[in-house]
């Protein structure tokens, strides 16, 4: 059994065995390999992470392995994580992602890794967290989030990562007005796919128009990013991905030394912080033994309740130190 300290070693010296070996250990919850990933995190510097967020079958998979394509044409390796709550029950879309990012499969500056079990540890934000450390540990220049949908989860990740990609397509008729709801706050650029497709200027001009409908920005918001690009791409022809990956660029160039990219890493830190202290605490728990058993037999028989149980839990574990 290795050490944590030469995992991690392995790991910054670029080992891509040692790093999927890492990332499994810490979704099994294995000490070492927290220990490891905290020495990698030390070690290692943010790369430019992009999340791909919007409704399955927008086209965001397909409009990923262009991007990758895109940056290994330019001799940036790209990690990617693909977050998928619905595979588990499916089992189809994950399958389906791996086949389509084949091309990539024996490229060493490619790594995808799928996240469709949560790990011991829980919270999908933890493991992708975990994960996009890890690519940042190989010193992977990119990073690139797929989640499904505008659930919390998607909310979590964007406040990993430092951009995040909106994709809609023509004919998912309520993608619009979910905008509405959601994503809106979260988005610093949409793309509408599938433009081969009739009705996509339309869905460009709906998101538009949304867009227009939003408060203008604040004084203090002066020097943050400007209102999200709307950029239309057909994925599956390779048309608009040179503007998209312009765009990502510019956005990136415009954020770079900018308080808001500060303000990003801090709520990046913040969810790191609340995912890990979760963790650590449904880790504690199990462990717990005896006195979660009684703690429970207590609150069965309502004798005594939820929060003093738990304060007694937390004293006890802070005693054993
Ligand atoms: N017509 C058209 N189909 C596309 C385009 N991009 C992706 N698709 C197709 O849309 C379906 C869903 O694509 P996928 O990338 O898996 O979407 P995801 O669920 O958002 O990841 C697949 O059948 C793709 O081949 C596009 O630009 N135009
Ligand atoms: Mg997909």
């Amino acid at each position: 059994m290795k050490t944590p300290a030469d995992i991690a070693q392995r790991v910054l010296g670029g080992d891509l065995r040692a790093a999927a070996r890492l990332m499994r250990l810490v979704d099994d919850g294995v000490e070492d390999g927290l220990l490891a990933l905290g020495e990698v995190y030390k070690r290692s510097r943010p790369a430019r992470s992009v999340g791909v967020t919007g409704s399955p079958g927008t086209g965001k998979s397909t409009l990923i392995d262009r991007l990758i394509s895109a940056y290994r044409a330019r001799g940036e390796r790209v990690g990617v994580i693909a977050v998928d709550p619905s595979s588990a029950l499916s089992g189809g879309a994950i399958l389906g992602d791996r086949l389509r990012m084949q091309e990539h499969a024996l490229d060493p500056g490619v790594f995808v890794r799928s996240l469709a079990s949560r790990g011991v540890l829980g919270g999908v934000s933890l493991s992708t967290a975990a994960t996009l450390a890890v690519f940042e540990g190989l010193g992977f220049e990119r990073v690139i989030v797929e989640t499904v949908g505008v659930g919390q989860a998607e909310v979590d990740v964007a406040r990993l990562v430092e951009a995040t990609l909106v994709v809609l397509a023509p004919g998912l008729g309520d993608d619009v007005q979910a905008l509405k709801a959601g994503v809106m706050e979260i988005a610093d650029l949409f793309v509408v796919n599938k433009s081969d497709r009739e009705g996509a200027d339309r869905t460009a001009h709906e998101v538009e128009a949304v867009l227009r409908l939003r408060p203008p920005p604040s004084a203090d918001a002066e020097q943050g990013p400007s209102e999200p690009p709307v950029l239309l791409t057909s994925a599956a022809r390779g048309e608009g991905i040179a503007e998209l990956l312009a765009a990502i660029d510019a956005f990136f160039a415009r954020l770079d030394p900018s308080p808001e990219l500060a303000r990003r890493r801090r709520a990046r830190a913040r969810l790191e912080l609340e995912t890990m202290l979760l963790a650590e605490l449904r880790l504690g728990l199990a462990a717990s033994g005896p006195a979660l058993a009684e703690a429970e037999q207590r609150l069965a028989a309502r004798s005594s309740d939820p929060s003093t149980e738990c304060r007694r839990l937390l004293a006890a574990r802070g005693a054993r130190g």
